[in-house]
């Protein structure tokens, strides 16, 4: 009986080895006919042919064999199974708030310019100086498990290990936000995840708030664009976005946009596209770079810093710092730093990029950062999201250690290390606790910028005429724009097409002409039915 059991993991295996021509044969088209995704299982037995061990609870308690099987026992005497439900019973933690689906990545990143001019960061100092990384790609309204190929942003997060600490830099595949007060953050999260009572995403929420908060337009059409859909994780451009403050060994300051540029070119899907590969397979973009990096294509990106000195700032006819607002071509200078490069992937998701634990306030010396109010507001939430997520002692998780930490902070839930063993545990001491070190070119004032509640539509207009290559691309994005307003009642439709003229004449007379053409053929098709049902606006 126990016999049996055992083989259930492990026999099928065993068999295909050892029976003969027919099953080499068929292990050989399979090698061929999979991707390295399909075949992870088989590949780890490729490289442990013997079992890894003996198996033991979560103690270290050998299980016996006749512990593998409960009918007929005393069951609650038996350790093994005990210590597996109860383990099954906790092992989920709470998803993020948003960009809660995702995967990860292992590289470095290779300096490969002197910008020591700009910023005395030592990460980024030295050509040739490789600093580990690890990278957390990521949709954003999407649950956990959720759909690769539904229309949204998608992030890119990359923690650089580097000798001053970790040096976290958050992005975003659009260079700019969808909105500069993060009071609205809330309600804009809110309005892109599920509505309360129907549990489903809500397209109507999405364009009521997006109506009523003119300043998310710009954003919203790059969203509605072919940005909107890339073709996978590689395939697309990555911007930290705000406007950061930093600094040389003399302290002067400058100020810079990061910039990650794809090496691998910038692709998109259609919406029909997205729609098929979707029903095919929802983790399209995850299996493509863990393919990708699997089979050794590894993803490369540019590291670029778009550069304003303190002079350029103050001559400016627009505000640099306003998130919601891209750079004016010929108003600033475009430098390179280095290469970031993933060519390893973690051999546990939930290790690497679960209990990771991004924060744009992970910054080092030589970039204090951006001063704007939205990042002020993200240096406090995402070290809140993520105590609540993954407990106080979370940048003690082994994929948020830094190289180098000596701190007062003591005690909380596990993981705790070391716990600073017998050092002193308050601040200041006489008795050799860790001591602060002098920065003498830090620069001794920091700029406080007004913030205006103004929302300017030329953004918009400038996008939809400037940024979109071709009348083509403006189609795709009133089809797009169209299937969202089919979901949503006459006044908001009303609503957005009115913004919609204000932005640009052909961007309001295209929508509302398509919307028209929509709902009278949808009226003919079906007089009672005046939306069309479907589960998700592509
Ligand atoms: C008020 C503005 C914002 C707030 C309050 C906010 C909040 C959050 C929160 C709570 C998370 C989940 C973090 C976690 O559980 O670990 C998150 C994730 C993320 N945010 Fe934001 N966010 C804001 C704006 C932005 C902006 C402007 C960007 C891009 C420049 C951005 C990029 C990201 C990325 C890439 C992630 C995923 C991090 C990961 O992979 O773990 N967010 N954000
Ligand atoms: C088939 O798989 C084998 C084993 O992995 C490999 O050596 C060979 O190159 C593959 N052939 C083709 C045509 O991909
Ligand atoms: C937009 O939709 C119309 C109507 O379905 C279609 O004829 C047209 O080809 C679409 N435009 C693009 C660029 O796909
Ligand atoms: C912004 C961008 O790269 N758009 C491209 C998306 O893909 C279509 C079809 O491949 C191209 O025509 C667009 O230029």
């Amino acid at each position: 009986m126990g016999r049996v059991v055992v083989c259930f993991t492990l026999g099928l295996f065993i068999n295909l080895q050892v029976s003969g021509n027919r099953f080499q044969f068929a292990s050989y088209t399979y090698e061929n006919k999979t991707d390295p995704a399909t075949r992870q299982l088989y590949e780890f037995r490729k490289e442990h042919p013997e079992p890894i061990g003996l198996l033991t609870t979560s103690s270290g308690y050998p299980v016996e064999i006749r512990d593998t099987i409960t009918l007929n026992t005393d069951i609650f005497s038996n350790t093994f199974f005990v210590d597996s439900i109860l383990h099954l019973d906790h092992e989920r933690v709470p998803e993020r708030v948003v960009h809660a689906k995702g995967t990860a990545a292992l590289g470095y990143f290779e300096v490969t310019s002197d910008v020591s001019k700009y910023t005395k960061a030592d990460v980024f100092n030295g050509i040739g100086k490789k600093t580990p990384v690890v990278g957390r790609f990521s949709s954003v309204a999407q649950n956990k498990g959720g759909n690769d190929l539904a229309r949204e942003f998608k992030g890119l997060s990359v923690k650089f290990y580097t000798q001053e600490g970790n040096l976290d830099l958050l992005c975003l595949n659009v260079p700019v936000f969808v909105l500069k007060d993060p009071e609205y953050f809330v309600h804009f999260a809110h309005a892109s995840k599920r509505n309360p009572r129907t549990d489903l995403f809500d397209d109507t929420a999405k364009l009521d708030l997006l109506t009523l908060r003119p300043e998310m337009l710009h954003g919203s059409l790059w969203m509605l664009s072919d940005y909107g859909i890339p073709n996978g994780y590689r395939k697309m451009d990555a911007f930290a976005i705000h406007t950061f403050e930093v600094n040389n060994r003399q302290g002067e300051k400058y100020f810079v946009r990061f910039n990650f540029r794809t090496e691998q070119g910038i692709e998109n899907l259609s919406s029909d596209e997205a729609i098929k590969i979707s029903g095919e397979d929802q983790d399209y973009y995850n299996r493509d770079l863990y393919n990708a990096i699997a089979m050794k294509n590894y993803p490369i990106w540019i590291l670029e810093m778009d550069v304003m000195t303190y002079e350029d700032i103050l001559n400016l006819n627009y505000d640099p710092f306003d998130i919601t607002v891209l750079w004016k071509k010929g108003t600033y200078q475009t430098v390179q730093i280095g290469r970031l490069i993933f060519n390893e992937n973690p051999d546990n998701m939930f290790r690497i990029s679960e209990q990771s634990a991004f924060n744009p306030g992970n910054l080092v010396p030589g970039i204090p950062g951006p001063f704007d109010n939205v990042f002020k507001s993200r240096r406090l939430s995402y070290q809140d999201t993520q105590i609540h997520r993954l407990g106080i002692n979370r940048n003690r998780i082994e994929v948020n250690c830094p190289i180098y930490r000596k701190a007062y902070n003591r005690d909380g839930y596990p993981p705790v290390k070391d716990n600073m063993r017998d050092a002193p545990n308050y601040f200041p001491n006489s008795f050799s606790g860790p001591v602060p070190f002098v920065d003498a070119s830090r620069p001794k004032e920091r700029l406080w910028i007004m913030e205006s509640n103004a929302v300017d539509l030329e953004e918009a207009s400038y996008f939809y005429n400037y940024v979109l290559e071709n009348d083509e691309h403006r189609d795709r994005l009133a089809n797009n724009t169209v299937k969202l307003l089919l979901q949503n009642p006459p006044f908001i439709q009303r609503r957005l097409i009115n913004l919609f003229y204000l932005v640009d004449q052909h961007l309001g007379e295209q929508v509302s002409n398509k919307l028209y053409r929509a709902l009278k053929t949808d009226i003919t098709r079906n007089p009672k039915v005046l939306r069309i049902p479907r589960l998700r606006c592509y």
